[in-house]
């Protein structure tokens, strides 16, 4: 084998033994202080606007894994090259490795909450790699060309190396993914709401629509947490200050004494595409912010909210959204359960009608009350709109785009929705012909989407269908076509079918 193979090699076993222990370590130092963790999330928060769009429309919810693999594969190749380096010129491999060690303990100390400890998983990892090269290239002086048998020896301490490193990077990740919050949540049970919940009424589901009411797991998940914060219940508070007269902090224990009410609200992103399933529905249970906001008592002129997570994130939503009489709550049950970890257990907002880059923040901890001339949430630097409605939209489910069907009369169905004003009529339209209105299923209430169904006599041949809903404000859909960023997509979705 060639000597620059082999010492490509040893730099690649190298990087994993430093990953392997640095992720092991991370389950003490925290999660988020593993360094292709830390590094990601700097990568995440530091990405040129429309990058996120693309990942986003790309990966869908898989967009973590992919900057991850894309990351590992990354420096795959660097400690690739630094192997070979360190067969010709020792002292600029070792500095390679330095320059490895150095970007993941900058990272990680840097990163919203972290201490001088979150450096050390890096720091270790990369210890551990200078020694791991040295006595992988040390091995023998014998030539690997001429010499199966040194050969061997080789490539099986190689194989040992990645084999432990992969071991040990695989158990560190899943200490940390069943860390305080995966035990606490399953010992949890959810104190029951004041009144029974609102009823789903008969009809609400459309054959050949989404699930009125989308399961946990089926639930899309968007946020820039490349491991999911895992907060233990027994040392959550949330504090309440700022702009109030009566700054609050309260515990767990007593979030859970508060009236707790369930509410059906749908919640979507303002990244969905026309037609993408980026929203969904679901049965909260929490108690309405609007009381604890009274309790703080804000300050005439504090005119937004910020919700900051424990890992930094922040959004915006207006104060007056919040205490209007809407069903906006501090959310700790989703439909029927503790909040999923992913979903932002223990308690997060829930805000009807507005997108959930304004309103609902995850893993809250802190809320202040502040001015929308003082403070700018997470994405509004980003390029994204510091006000964020959801715009009213629709959405056909079926006839899936390109679908066939055969000539007669064909379902078409999907959802509708304008959060906390309320879907008015629903109109389909087959190629260019006349708007034919849609049937209206009946909704829990104007804060959840709303389904439809209308027959379509089809004729052979291909057709698009269009589909375009009008609120209860008298707004009609507009079929102008515009991006998600900065404040929301527009535009009719269409499906084209061929009928024969
Ligand atoms: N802490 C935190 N909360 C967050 C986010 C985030 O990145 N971090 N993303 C928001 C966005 S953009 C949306 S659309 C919703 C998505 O909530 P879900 O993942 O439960 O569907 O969470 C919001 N809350
Ligand atoms: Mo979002």
């Amino acid at each position: 084998m060639r000597t620059s193979i082999r010492a490509g090699l040893a730099g690649v076993a190298a990087a994993a033994a430093a990953l392997g222990v640095a992720e092991l370590l991370a389950v003490f130092a925290g999660a988020r202080s593993a360094p292709l963790v830390a590094v990601g999330g700097v990568v995440v928060d530091h990405v040129p606007p429309g990058v996120k769009d693309f990942a986003i429309a790309t990966f869908g919810t898989h967009d973590k894994t992919a900057l991850l693999t894309g990351t590992a594969v990354l420096l795959g190749l660097y400690a690739y090259g630094v192997g070979v380096l360190a067969a010709r010129r020792r002292p600029f491999a070792l500095a390679g490795i330095a320059l490895f060690g150095v970007v993941g303990i900058a990272a990680a100390v840097t990163r919203p909450g972290a201490g001088v400890a979150a450096g050390i998983p890096s720091a270790v990892g990369a210890a551990l790699a200078v020694w791991v090269l040295r006595h992988l290239l040390g091995l023998e002086g014998a030539s690997h060309e001429t010499d199966p048998e040194a050969r061997r020896r080789f490539l099986k301490q190689v194989g040992i190396v990645a084999a432990v490193a992969v071991g040990g990077g695989t158990a560190g990740r899943w200490l940390t993914s069943r860390g305080a919050a995966t035990e606490a949540r399953k010992e949890l049970t959810l104190p029951a709401a004041s009144e029974p919940p609102p009823v789903v009424p008969a009809g609400a589901q459309v054959p050949g629509a989404v699930p009125y009411v989308t399961p946990n797991a089926d639930f899309y998940r968007i946020d820039t947490a490349l491991i999911s914060p895992q907060v233990d219940p027994a040392n959550w508070t949330l504090k309440i200050h700022g702009m109030v007269r009566n700054p609050i902090e309260i515990t767990w224990a007593e979030l859970l004494q508060r009236p707790m009410v369930e509410r059906y609200v749908t919640l979507a992103c303002v990244s969905n595409e026309v037609g993408g399933d980026l929203i969904g529905n679901a049965l909260w249970l929490g108690t309405p912010i609007k009381a604890l906001l009274d309790e703080a008592d804000p300050l005439p002129g504090a005119d937004q909210v910020v919700q900051r997570s424990t890992d930094g994130w922040t959004c915006g939503t207006p104060t007056a959204a919040l205490r209007d009489g809407r069903d906006a709550l501090l959310a700790i049950g989703m439909n029927g359960e503790p909040l999923p970890v992913e979903h932002g257990f223990p308690v997060r907002m829930i805000v009807p009608g507005l997108y959930g880059y304004v309103s609902a923040c995850k893993w809250i901890t802190e809320i202040e009350l502040t001015r929308f001339s003082d403070f700018d949430a997470y994405w509004v630097p980003r390029g994204w709109s510091a006000q964020g409605p959801i715009k009213t939209e629709s959405r056909i489910d079926t006839p899936r785009d390109h679908a066939s069907r055969k000539p007669g009369p064909v379902a078409v169905a999907g959802v509708a929705w304008a959060q906390h004003r309320g879907i008015a009529k629903v109109e389909v339209q087959v190629d260019d012909g006349a708007w034919e209105t849609a049937s209206l299923a009946p909704a829990v209430s104007d804060d959840t989407w709303r389904q439809w169904k209308h027959t379509w006599t089809a004729s052979s041949g291909e057709h698009v269908l269009r589909v375009r809903a009008t609120d209860l404000d008298g707004y009609t859909q507009t079929s102008d076509l515009a991006d998600p960023a900065p404040d929301g997509a527009t535009g009719w979705h269409q499906v084209t079918v061929s009928v024969s």
